[in-house]
């Protein structure tokens, strides 16, 4: 019995030892990494439980960089899209372009934490290149939140939204969607300099504007 037992013991961590490592698994819950970035659960084949079949198979290309920040005032990271749309059960591929020298992140937060551990698919670039992974939606009318988590990239710009079938309403601090919750102040430092400055400019421009007046020729002339 002993030796049966030591037997079993042996085959099984033989078995054990020669499955993939962890890192490397493709399941969901898994994670892909190497010195270019990292996947974590992606998932292409397993359908969410209250889907009877994948909807439509939608292809996102989704580019992250500081160029795409250039389109809104006070802000520096961004995706080029603040916005997808697509169905509920929709298979979504993804290719995550950063178009920067600096690390970003792609991640769907708000997923079923059965399929998709922590509710997150995250994708991450250490500087430029491109990942592939996919994601299948649960069916509800969603509206899924889309972020780079590094210190400050959200608040400086990187936040989008992923909605699914039409969503359940825009998400707050969405860079040319939504208000942002806390708005970037720009006080005006009314200082004497400043309002000296501003009253020489009030009478260069009234000066300007009587002598162009007076300059123009009477009608008839
Ligand atoms: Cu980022």
């Amino acid at each position: 019995m002993k030796l049966k037992n030591l037997l079993f013991f042996a085959l099984a961590s033989s078995v054990l030892s020669a499955a993939p490592s962890p890192g490397y698994a493709t399941a969901p819950g898994g994670m892909i990494m190497d010195e270019y970035g990292m996947i974590m659960n992606a998932n292409s084949d397993t359908l969410p439980r209250d889907c009877q079949a994948i909807s439509e198979t939608v292809d996102l290309t989704i580019r992250a960089g500081r160029q795409h920040a250039l389109k809104f005032n006070g802000k520096m990271f961004a995706f080029d899209q603040q916005e997808w749309q697509v169905k509920p059960c929709a298979k979504v591929n993804i290719v995550f372009i950063n178009d920067d020298q600096i690390r970003h992140q792609l991640m769907i937060h708000g997923l079923p934490g059965y399929l998709y551990p922590d509710g997150m698919f995250h994708l991450e670039l250490y500087g430029k290149g491109e990942l592939k992974a996919a994601l299948i939606l649960p069916s509800q009318k969603k509206t899924y939140l889309v972020h780079c988590e590094l210190p400050q990239h959200a608040e400086k710009g990187m936040k989008a939204q992923l909605k699914a079938g039409g969503g359940d309403g825009d998400l707050p601090s969405i860079p040319g969607i939504s208000a942002p919750v806390k708005a970037d102040s720009y006080p005006l430092d009314w200082n004497q300099a400043n309002v000296g400055l501003l009253a020489l400019c009030v009478i260069a421009g009234a000066a300007a504007a009587l002598l162009l007046l007076r300059k123009k020729p009477q009608a008839g002339a």
